[in-house]
């Protein structure tokens, strides 16, 4: 059954011009983008968007970094598009994502307090219904 999920290019993805070669990846891959938005988000969104996380040593911190300019958000959709998106992803860690994922690939650790790992998606179907209501509702 052909699923939806929300995925964010981080404000990194946004500064470093890699809007286009990141939302490439998923159409090549062959998901079908549904809605595109570019926005600057405000704290409230961020922390409805990151409650699971309130609270965390990371928290503050990656509010601050999301809130520091524009990022985009899409809706994309497909077969099993929440586990395809993850996994084209790689892990958090931009770092030790493998190679070959678009944070493997593109990303890495700046020194920041934060990691810095140019996009986010959806990790689950309520995740991505919840999501997909406060970025493109
Ligand atoms: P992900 O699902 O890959 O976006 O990762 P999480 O939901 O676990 O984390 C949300 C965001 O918090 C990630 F983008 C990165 C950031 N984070 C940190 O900065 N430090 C941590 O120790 C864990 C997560």
């Amino acid at each position: 059954m052909s699923e939806r999920t929300l995925i964010l290019v981080k404000p990194d993805g946004v500064e470093r011009g890699l809007i286009g070669q990141i939302l490439s990846r998923f159409e090549s891959k062959g998901y079908t983008i549904e809605k595109l938005k570019m926005l600057q988000p405000t704290k409230e969104l961020l922390a409805q968007h990151y409650a699971e996380h309130e609270g965390k040593p990371f928290y503050q911190p990656l509010v601050d970094f999301m809130v520091s300019g524009p990022v985009v958000a899409a809706v994309l959709s497909g077969e099993r598009v929440i586990e395809g998106v993850r996994s084209m992803l790689g892990t958090s860690d931009p770092t030790l994502a493998a190679p070959g994922t678009i944070r493997g690939d593109l990303g890495r650790d700046w020194g920041d307090s934060v990691q810095k790992n140019l996009v986010h998606a959806s990790d689950s179907p309520a995740s991505a219904k919840r999501e997909i209501a406060l970025w493109l509702a």
